[in-house]
């Protein structure tokens, strides 16, 4: 057999290497750090993110930050306390956090009186040895942790009007009325993810009722090797199928953001009663910097925010497949 001359390997060799290269994936040309939220109001939360990481702050204090400026207006009625009540007149409040780079969470569930449930949520991943507290034991570690609190004991006063006013089938605009959460998800300048989410959950749950949003695998889920997703709308059709898990997963097979949302809720439909009826909204990025978002059957407004540019965006229902 003839050997290969040694000078024709330093020909080929750069050769091999650049056509080696380009079957890699190229990185996508969006400007660092890339934030994307939930719902118009998330827009507020992107540019709080993007800031707080301007400033020196990590992908996990942009998603805290940009969070608890939306629990402060709390101005949707759906986030925070001022957001809707459980059928016993209660805000009960639901916040998750994740990081990408250790894979570490945090959440909090069934939160009652606190200003600020996913500073809870991040200070039982970085301060205890759990990922989850609910209910009481939630509401006490907050307090020990000396996080900032309200006076519940009006609240039951509130009930009654609130529920004539929201939990009124006949009402005007009750069909619409119900949910609306903030999930914000960051890629940093060295593609490192995290993510966040915050929510009063459904109006008029039953008390102890929890949704999706502090569901680790469902509202949120956050892998450092391949992206990160997360959801709002009807939590017991995102839980029930692990969603924002699935949405990575399918990413990790190699689905654009984009593909991966609307995929899971093709999934979702084909095998609920409820068909495309589901009320559920998907976003997600991956590590090389793209985006994308999912509803099931309504238009989903959400934001996107990267330095130089915040917009709102708008994805339409997807396009039912035959069931
Ligand atoms: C829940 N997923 O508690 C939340 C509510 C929500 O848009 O996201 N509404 O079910």
């Amino acid at each position: 057999m003839k050997r290969t001359p040694p000078w024709l390997a330093l020909l080929v060799l750069p050769l091999y290497s650049s056509c080696a290269q380009l079957e890699v994936e190229p990185e996508v040309e969006t400007a660092r750090p890339l934030l994307i939220a939930t719902w118009p109001f998330g827009q507020k939360a992107t540019d709080r993110a993007l800031q707080t990481m301007q400033d020196g702050g990590s992908a996990l204090d942009g998603i805290e930050q940009g969070i608890r400026l939306i629990e402060t207006l709390s101005s949707d009625g759906s986030v925070g306390l001022g957001g809707r009540p459980n059928a016993a007149g209660y805000p009960q409040l639901d916040a998750c956090i994740m990081n990408g780079p250790d894979h570490d969470a945090g959440s909090v569930a069934g939160l009652e009186g606190i200003v600020h449930p996913i500073t809870a949520a991040r200070r039982v991943m970085d301060s205890t040895r759990h990922v989850m507290l609910v209910g009481e034991g939630a509401r006490w570690f907050a307090l020990e942790q000396g996080l900032e609190t309200i006076d519940v004991s009006d609240l039951p006063a509130k009930k009654e009007a609130w529920v004539t006013r929201e939990l009124d089938p006949g009402a005007p605009g009750a069909a619409e009325r119900g949910h609306d959460t903030i999930t914000v998800l960051a890629l940093d300048a060295s593609g490192d993810l995290a993510g966040g989410c915050s929510t009063s959950g459904a109006g008029g749950k039953l008390p102890g009722r929890v949704g999706d949003s502090p569901i680790l695998g469902a509202a949120l889920y956050v892998d450092n090797e391949v992206g990160a997703a997360g959801a709002t709308g009807l939590g017991e059709n995102v839980m029930r199928h692990c969603a924002s898990m699935a949405i990575v997963e399918l990413m990790r097979g190699g689905a654009s953001p984009q593909e991966a949302c609307e995929e899971v809720i093709h999934r979702i439909a084909a095998s609920d009663p409820l068909g495309y009826d589901l009320s559920i909204c998907f976003i997600a990025i991956d590590k090389r910097g793209r985006f994308g978002a999912a509803a099931s059957n309504q238009q989903f407004p959400y934001a996107l925010t990267q330095p130089g540019s915040s917009e709102v965006l708008k994805v339409d229902a997807v396009t039912p497949r035959e069931l």
